[in-house]
């Protein structure tokens, strides 16, 4: 954790409007050090984030992608006539040094945004209506980004969603065992098992070229979008991932939040599984945005995409446990195993729901 001064010393590299006033940790996200940054000044509030570059390794090359993406996100607003952009696209600080990111005396990199005011952001959703603009956030993101010019965006994780690379890593995990935990999560080991193979079907369909790459967000969870004080969606945040991937992963990932009654993390797994009602808001918003852009493959497959992001959470929860907590933020120490668990109750009842959720999006696409 950072102090005040750390804080403000910080803040100063930055082209910022308005003075340092407080600063305090923010957020709920398990890789970075959110801070949010007071100035006193109405609507200049930043948020400044001590990034891990642990887990990405190149943040100029990450903190590039953010820029184009947020730069052509805010023109294409600009010229729909959009009001109020600055609360329907990040936009990103930059640093007096001309870059976008700072590294600090300890060779900690910091990067900041403005902040964006009256927001709401929910862990679990709380009705039909928040649903529906989510899955129109996801769908909106996914359909601006896809005349985005220029290079392939970078990996900023390279096999992030990469389901065989993951399973890899699971059973090296198995077999080096480094904390003797692997005897006691036998059956979360059975139900990973058990599942491995078919949930490669997107992938497999990505490799006989029947469904094509697009520019995905890849951490759609749904407290990474923002609506406004009216439940109106804004914009998605954490574009870390935002990276070359399949409209399944985004799709899939937000259900993963959305249709789940309750936290990720939930211990009373009889709480856990599928509101088909939510799913239902949240697929109409996604399809209205999509529709004249997605494939007959991808449209055939969605339906896969919730139960395979939530084995794929669930598998490296799961994994990380197996290998001590080396790579999610902890709050307690069985913290990992819950996480995991309560995945795969949710990859559970997806499968359970698996043809009515298939028929909903039929209906809806006719
Ligand atoms: C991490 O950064 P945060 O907390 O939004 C993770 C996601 C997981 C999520 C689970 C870079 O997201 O992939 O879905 O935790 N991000 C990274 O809550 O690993
Ligand atoms: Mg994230």
């Amino acid at each position: 954790m950072s102090n005040g001064n750390e804080l403000e010393n910080i803040f100063k590299s930055f082209n910022a409007e308005g003075n340092y006033l407080s600063g305090y940790t923010f957020g709920t996200g398990h890789i970075h050090d959110t801070y949010k940054i007071e100035t006193g000044r109405d609507q200049k509030n930043y948020l400044l984030q001590k990034l891990n570059n642990k887990i990405f390794r190149d943040i100029p090359g990450l903190q590039d992608n953010i820029y184009r993406v947020t730069s052509h996100i805010r023109i294409k607003l600009e010229q729909e006539g959009e009001k109020d952009i600055d609360r329907k696209c990040l936009t990103v600080i930059e640093a007096i040094d001309g870059n976008t990111w700072i590294q600090d005396d300890g060779g900690n990199y910091w990067r900041m945004f403005l902040f964006i005011p009256d927001h709401r952001s929910y862990d679990v959703v709380k009705n039909n209506d928040q649903a529906y603009e989510g899955g129109k956030a996801i769908g909106r993101f996914q359909s601006l980004l896809s005349d985005l010019p220029g290079p392939r965006l970078r990996e900023t994780i390279p096999f992030f969603h990469d389901v065989e690379k993951r399973l890899e890593t699971f059973h090296r995990a198995l077999n080096d065992d480094t904390e003797s935990r692997v005897g006691t999560v036998k059956d979360e080991i059975n139900f990973v098992l058990s599942r491995q193979e078919e949930m490669k079907t997107i992938l497999n369909l990505g490799r006989q070229g029947k469904i094509p790459m697009r520019i995905t967000h890849n951490d759609t969870k749904f407290n990474n979008i923002l609506l406004d004080e009216d439940d109106r969606a804004l914009c998605l945040i954490d574009l870390d991932t935002v990276m070359p991937g399949y409209v399944h992963y985004d799709f899939g990932d937000s259900l993963r939040t959305a249709a789940n009654m309750v936290a990720e993390d939930e211990t009373d797994l009889s709480k856990v599984g599928v509101n088909m009602t939510i799913y239902r808001s949240f697929t109409k918003g996604y399809l209205e945005q999509t529709r004249e852009v997605l494939n007959i493959n991808e449209i055939n497959y969605l339906s896969v995409g919730p139960s395979l992001m939530t084995f794929i959470m669930g598998l490296r929860f799961l994994t990380d446990y197996i290998m001590g907590d080396v790579y999610y933020k902890i709050h307690k120490p069985d913290h990992n195993i819950c996480r995991s668990r309560a995945q795969f109750r949710l990859v559970e009842s997806f499968e359970k729901h698996h043809e009515e959720m298939r028929s909903v999006i039929s209906d809806f696409i006719g």
